[in-house]
């Protein structure tokens, strides 16, 4: 038997969590075309008959300037700590540029594994992915390079045979039925968020944060759920709940129809909408809201 932890880095919107989902065959990091999704350490266990991985997905590395992007960004960076083996994430269209630096100091630091996963090779020509390669392999001395599209499982078996080549004999550190970390509320207001980051325009989703209140089960068997969405601004409440309640509604729908799938019973989702003014800026908010930064 192998295992061992793998941790998922890169910038944002590469398609980490893509990748974390399809690894262990269940949603369970929210997704979105837009960057800087994922806000948490997140952990995902794939269990094989010879091995089991305990895959992690990071927040996305940038150049972090409010308290909760500072957050974000140390969260990934320290995501590293005791891990087996990194992959390092990229789409054929970057250069190691202006993201990489801070990811790449911290990598020479460290004496494991590295890989380098080059995501989305469905939408891009042979000669792109090549040339990206070649700058790549220029900063570190990857041991091994694999290019996949997480969207559809492209070569992410093969990807999974590498990746146990370089784990150890091990125990299996989770139980079998486990597959993630996380506890109900936060799937449960992460599902909220996702909505609010696929139905809300550019800036609204970055000034959200999303925490569940109460939940409990009552006797006709309906969890009954009760969430809070914090906005930075007064004006950005009106509209998360847009006009005559129809925005707010379906989010909660929408979000109502996935937290149904995680817990398996019919669910009863009452959201409010409250102002934090300018949460995002504060380090104190910030970990009031639930982003702290933990080992
Ligand atoms: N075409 C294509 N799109 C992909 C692929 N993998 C992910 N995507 C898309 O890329 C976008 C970002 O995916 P995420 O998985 O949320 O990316 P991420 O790296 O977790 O992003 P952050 O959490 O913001 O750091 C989504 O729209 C995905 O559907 C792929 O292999 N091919
Ligand atoms: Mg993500």
């Amino acid at each position: 038997m192998k295992s061992g932890f793998i941790v998922i880095l890169g910038r944002p919107n590469v398609g980490k969590s893509t990748l974390l989902n399809y690894l262990v065959g269940t949603k369970i990091s929210i997704i979105s075309p837009k960057p800087q999704t994922t806000r948490f350490k997140i952990l995902g266990v794939k269990n094989l008959p010879d091995a089991q991985l305990v895959f992690i997905d990071t927040p996305g590395v940038h150049n972090a300037r409010s308290a909760l992007n500072k957050y974000m960004v140390e969260t990934a960076i320290k995501s590293i700590k005791g891990v087996d083996l990194v992959y390092l994430m990229i789409e054929p269209e970057d250069f190691p540029g202006e993201e990489y630096p801070k990811i790449m100091e911290k990598l020479r630091k460290i004496d494991i594994p590295v890989f380098l996963v080059m995501n989305k090779i469905d939408r891009h020509s042979e000669d792109q992915i090549k040339a990206t390669e070649q700058e790549f392999r220029k900063l570190f001395p990857f041991k091994e390079v694999v290019k996949i599209a997480a969207l559809t499982g492209k070569n992410v078996d093969l990807l999974v045979t590498k990746t146990k080549k370089y784990l150890h004999e091990g125990p299996e550190y989770f139980p079998k039925d486990m597959l993630t970390d996380r506890p109900l509320p936060l799937l449960i207001s992460e599902a909220i968020r996702e909505k609010l980051f696929l139905r809300l325009g550019k800036e609204l989703p970055y000034s959200a944060a999303v925490n569940i209140e109460e939940m409990k089960e009552r006797k006709n068997g309906v969890l009954y759920v009760r969430a809070v969405i914090s906005v930075a601004r007064e004006s950005q409440k009106g509209i998360v709940i847009g006009k005559k309640g129809k925005m707010l509604k379906r989010i909660g729908t929408e979000a109502r129809f996935d937290i149904q799938q995680i817990v398996n019973k019919p669910v009863y989702l009452d959201i409010f909408v409250r102002t934090e003014k300018d949460w995002p800026k504060f380090e104190e908010k910030v970990k009031k809201l639930g982003y702290r930064v933990s080992d």
